[in-house]
């Protein structure tokens, strides 16, 4: 029966309608005569997720008979955006579905508009969660993703009155086809109680941890599917729901009430996820998010493992464990606890399955983003996980001594904890300490851990645990979904789709950069995008944007070390210097729209006040008619994935402005340059990498350098560091009103003068400026420029996050693909 019955895969168009129809009927119960572009999304999500199921059952099925090691990528933020189209194409379907759905008397356009973001992730942490797991499954490697089902993504941003606006991103409203609830998967997690201490059958001291309250996990399953393969992985999250059995001696007590109270609490741990990106909140409601999921996510792996019957020493050879920065750092402390009190495991045996299991990826070198938590709070969730923490510094801290005899200076850097009042948990160095490997995510970032925030764990570990892994983004989603015109184009020039799976391919381009011919298509596509993208800006906020000029963007988090405050003063600047001109020496100006877009924390008035700033100068600008269309200047609200795949194709310069050394790659100047557009940077991250490989023709590249920025720091506290002049008149402007009442921006400007210029802006505005004169002059070269955006996507081979991941899989995990068979 099971022959007869299983897995058909429907493929076709006619297939599509049959089971489109099925669907509508069916699971959404409604009549034919009451489609709309909704339901039609919905009809057709379905039908896809029939698909991406049988998937998932072969591949899991392969990977449970060939029992091979398998990485999870623990990640508390998987910033995934929509599926549907993704899915289409990685599966092959795009054609015939969207045939299907045309006769039936939609525009596959519309039904792809109408799925919500699945947006559970603040910004280039979980969207390089999301590329990896694109990566993964498209190079059939064994993987899972393991993290927390948020019933509110990232915030929706509205503007009012040019101030940001936060709204709950409820994307649960309807139903999910993205995920497979598996509600009989449910593990128990808990917090609080006590360590009791016995002596077991050997003589042995042991611990327990016992009592405390506890919440359910439970898990739902978002498969993953590779392109151009069967294989379709896995990200499982987890949900927390109240435990099932409910405490009838309160209930016979009188406390009903109290206690059914207590339980609905539990579904506030994977309520929201936290909008902070590149800062630490010290919440304990986060410390509890961190802990349900690793808790759940380690038990869910070692039942797995203990299915077949291995000793515990093969653990590290069957499971790599990858930590997305410090956040799931407490599963070091959580599998020696497992392996200790419950499985008895002398210590030293189980540090060493632990170590050899896990690896940890550092995002940040911005002291305000390291994670600490105060070691009552910790003691007082998890008593017994912060008696093993302090015996892992204890017998770390031992070694370091034996190393470095009489080091009190030392012993005190390296510590786990940190001797403040009161005490913290330093879980960087918590995760240095039980992981075999750490890396960094760009060729600069990867160097200055090593000499500045670790530099003494180098001396200790020597320098071979420490690596460099340089990120990379999906060519899938980020070229060949949200520039369809531009793949096509470029599978036309290399006579097939392979480079999608091999993106080093696109070198081949590089001679087509020479074809009069092949560069008016590009830059026919390019205009064509920067169409698409000006009637969504038209549509959004009203503003003209004239898609022959030049497209200059900006949209990522807004943060002071991002310096979107330096590019809305160059803007006014620009607007000064437009002012003063001569109609006659208009003529020669290449006219410009500066696009702005990103979200700012809520509690972060800084940035908040960047948002205002940028919308004051907006409004100023686009109203003032003796300017035309020379300067337009946009704040396009809510950025997210989906906005990405509109905007990024549509660019022709993009800003990665970051003080030299704070950024620690950035994933988004990769997907600008891989789409053809150029990039005006400083010598930051991943920037310096992205030059080296499309070579200094076809970047802007300016301002001070890492090894720079602490004297300049320095000269700026203790001296008197006069600012630059352009600068000044641009703050000058501000403050007389030029942009409303000027009141409201004097925290902003304060950074400046009083705030000591910690990103340096004033350092940097003369270069900064100079640049941007340098690409205003490029650009009246439409045809050099557009040699140059060849050059850019023909070179970016080496930023696919194909080439990431299989470092990772060769370098960090040793794992080898499992192909699931067709
Ligand atoms: C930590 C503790 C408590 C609450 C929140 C957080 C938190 C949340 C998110 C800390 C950091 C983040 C996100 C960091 C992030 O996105 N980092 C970026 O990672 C990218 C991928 O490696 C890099 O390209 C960027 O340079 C880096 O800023």
């Amino acid at each position: 029966i099971w022959e007869k019955y299983g897995c058909e895969e429907s493929v076709d168009k006619e297939s599509f309608q049959k089971s489109f129809v099925r669907h509508v009927n069916t699971t959404l119960a409604r009549s034919s005569l009451n489609v709309d572009n909704f339901s039609a999304y919905q009809a057709t999500a379905h039908t896809v997720r029939d698909r991406l199921i049988e998937r998932w059952n072969a591949t899991q099925q392969a990977h449970t008979l060939k029992d091979p090691k398998r990485v999870y990528y623990f990640s508390l933020e998987f910033l995934l955006g929509r599926s549907l189209d993704n899915a289409l194409l990685n599966l092959g379907l795009k054609e015939q579905f969207g045939e299907g759905v045309k006769e039936l008397g939609f525009r596959m356009e519309d039904v792809l508009e109408q799925e919500v973001d699945a947006a559970l992730g603040n910004g280039g942490l979980g969207r390089l969660a999301a590329c990896y797991m694109d990566s993964l499954a498209t190079l059939d490697y064994p993987a899972w993703g393991y993290g927390l089902r948020y019933t509110y993504g990232i915030f929706q941003q509205r503007l009012k009155d040019g101030f940001q606006m936060e709204l709950p991103d409820y994307w649960l409203n309807f139903d999910n086809p993205w995920e497979l609830p598996r509600l009989d998967i449910a593990i128990e997690v808990r917090f609080g109680g006590y360590v009791s201490k016995y002596t077991d059958e050997n003589g042995r001291t042991r611990h327990r941890w016992e009592g405390g309250d506890g919440v359910q996990a439970v898990a739902y399953d978002v498969p993953i599917p590779g392109y151009g393969t069967k294989n379709c992985i896995n990200i499982r999250l987890w949900s927390s729901k109240p435990k099932r059995q409910f405490d009838l001696s309160r209930f016979n007590a009188g406390e009903y009430e109290q206690a059914v109270n207590e339980q609905m609490k539990a579904e506030n741990i994977t309520a929201v996820l936290y909008p902070n990106d590149n800062h630490m909140v010290g919440k304990e409601l986060r410390l509890k998010q961190q802990f349900f999921w690793v808790y759940a996510s380690l038990a869910d792996i070692i039942r797995r493992f203990k299915k077949t019957d291995r000793a515990w020493d093969q653990f590290p050879e069957k499971v790599a464990i990858q930590l997305n920065d410090t956040h799931p750092t407490l599963a070091i402390v959580e599998l020696q606890r497992i392996l200790v009190d419950q499985e008895g495991l002398d210590w030293d045996d189980a540090w060493d399955i632990v170590t050899r299991t896990f690896a940890f990826t550092n995002h940040t070198v911005l002291p305000e983003a390291m994670e600490k938590w105060h070691v009552p709070m910790v003691e007082y969730l998890l008593p017994r996980h912060m008696q093993i923490i302090f015996d892992i510094n204890l017998f770390f801290l031992q070694k370091v001594e034996k190393q470095f005899p009489n080091d009190r200076d030392i012993l005190a850097k390296l510590s786990i904890i940190e001797e403040a009042t009161p005490q913290s948990v330093r879980m960087a160095h918590l995760a240095i300490v039980g992981s075999h490997r750490v890396n960094g995510v760009a060729a600069l970032h990867s160097n200055l851990i090593k000499t500045t925030i670790f530099k003494d764990f180098v001396k200790f570990y020597g320098p071979k645990k420490f690596e460099n892994k340089t990120n990379g983004i999906t060519p899938r989603r980020w070229l060949h979904q949200a520039n369809p015109k531009l793949s096509n184009l470029i599978t036309e020039a290399l006579g097939d789709k392979k480079w999608l799976k091999d993106l080093s391919l696109l070198k081949n381009l590089e001679p087509h950069a020479k074809s009069k011919d092949y560069r008016r298509r590009w830059k026919a596509v390019k205009h064509s995008n920067k169409v698409r993208l000006a009637e969504y800006i038209k549509a959004k906020t009203g503003i003209d944007a004239n898609p022959n000029s030049l497209f200059d963007v900006q949209v990522k988090r807004i943060h002071e070390y991002k310096r979107q405050f330096m590019n809305i003063l160059g803007v006014i600047h620009r607007y000064h210097y437009l002012k003063s001109l001569t109609p006659e020496e208009r003529r020669d100006i290449v006219p410009r729209v500066v696009i702005f877009g990103g979200k700012a924390a809520p509690g972060y008035h800084i940035a908040k006040l960047v948002i205002k700033l940028i919308n004051s100068v907006s409004a100023t600008v686009n109203a003032d008619e003796s300017i035309e269309d020379l300067l337009k200047v946009v704040f396009i609200p809510d950025y997210n994935v989906s906005l990405a795949e509109i905007i990024i194709p549509a660019s022709d310069i993009s800003q990665h402005i970051s003080t030299a050394g704070t950024e620690a790659s950035g994933t988004s100047n990769m997907k600008f340059v891989l789409n053809g557009g150029l990039i005006l940077g400083t010598v930051d991250g991943a920037n310096i990498e992205i030059n080296e490989e499309i070579g200094d023709d076809n970047i802007f590249l300016f301002g001070h350098l890492a090894d720079r920025v602490d004297d300049l720091r320095h000269a700026h506290r203790y001296r008197n560091v006069p600012m630059d002049p352009d600068l000044q008149s641009v703050i000058t402007s501000i403050e007389t009103g030029n942009f409303g009442d000027s009141r409201i921006f004097a925290p902003l400007i304060n950074t400046l003068t009083f705030g000591k210029d910690y990103y340096l802006l004033s350092d940097d505005f003369g270069s900064y400026l100079d640049a941007q004169k340098l690409v205003d002059e490029a650009y009246k070269d439409e045809d050099e420029w557009c040699k140059k955006s060849i050059l850019c996507t023909a070179r970016m081979g080496f930023f696919s996050s194909d080439r990431a991941i299989r470092e990772y899989a060769d370098q960090i995990w040793d794992l080898k693909p499992v192909p699931a068979k067709a």
